[in-house]
């Protein structure tokens, strides 16, 4: 199962949130419309990230939307969800697709085109770009042009999606640029109802013809 569509690409945070609410996000968030969903735990024993991915992959599996597991390619294996995201301080691409196999997907972030191209001849299937604006997410990130987006979405062949501090009213900025999708936290997570704002960011981003 490789075949994938980034044109939402929600990206959790459990922070702050019990398991009950943050599960009730996140299926919210699949009803408005994700098309592809991240696990992104930074603080989690191993035992409770696979343990949060197995009910995360189960409700993900009644939307048809593929899970990703960001950094942690063990977790990926214990709960046979679908892929893995790596960055600068991960397990690197190559060394993922050796364990992992041509059937899971794999991205990475890149923030230059070099390091876009290092990426994706290593087998990356996806990147993620940004930080686009400044992000009140926990990461370790900089400022990523919008040239620089735009020249690494012409320098590869593969899915790049936007993300960093992304929401509907500051994604015009991205138009024009043959991005595959945007890559949401906040915008989803924080929302009133996750569902709402998954749909009006789609909503957005069709209507600017981002994806
Ligand atoms: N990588 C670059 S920015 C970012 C990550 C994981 C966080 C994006 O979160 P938000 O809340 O959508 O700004
Ligand atoms: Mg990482």
């Amino acid at each position: 199962m490789k075949k994938f569509d980034p044109s939402l690409y929600f990206i959790t945070d459990s922070t702050n949130y019990t398991e009950e609410e943050f599960l009730y996000r996140v299926e919210r968030a699949l009803m408005g419309g994700t098309t592809l969903l991240q696990l992104r735990e930074k603080n989690k024993s191993t035992r409770a990230y696979i343990e949060l991915a197995e009910k995360v992959h189960a409700i993900a599996k009644r939307y048809n939307v593929p899970l990703i597991i960001d950094d942690r390619v063990d977790v990926v294996l214990a709960v046979d969800a679908e892929g893995v995201h790596v960055g600068a301080e991960d397990m690197t691409v190559a060394q993922a697709r050796k364990i992992l196999g041509e059937d899971k997907i794999i991205g990475a972030t890149a923030k230059t085109v070099p390091w876009a191209l290092d990426v994706y001849g290593q087998g990356a299937d996806y990147l993620g770009v940004g930080a686009i604006y400044p992000t009140t997410t926990k990461v370790k990130t900089v400022l990523t042009s919008t040239d620089t987006l735009r020249d690494i979405c012409k320098a590869v062949p593969i899915p790049v999606n936007a993300i960093g501090g992304l929401n509907k009213e500051n994604i015009d900025v991205l138009a024009g640029i043959p991005i595959a999708g945007i890559c949401a936290v906040s915008a989803i997570m924080k929302a009133d109802d996750p569902k709402t704002a998954a749909e009006n960011l789609k909503e957005r981003a069709k209507a600017l013809a981002l994806i």
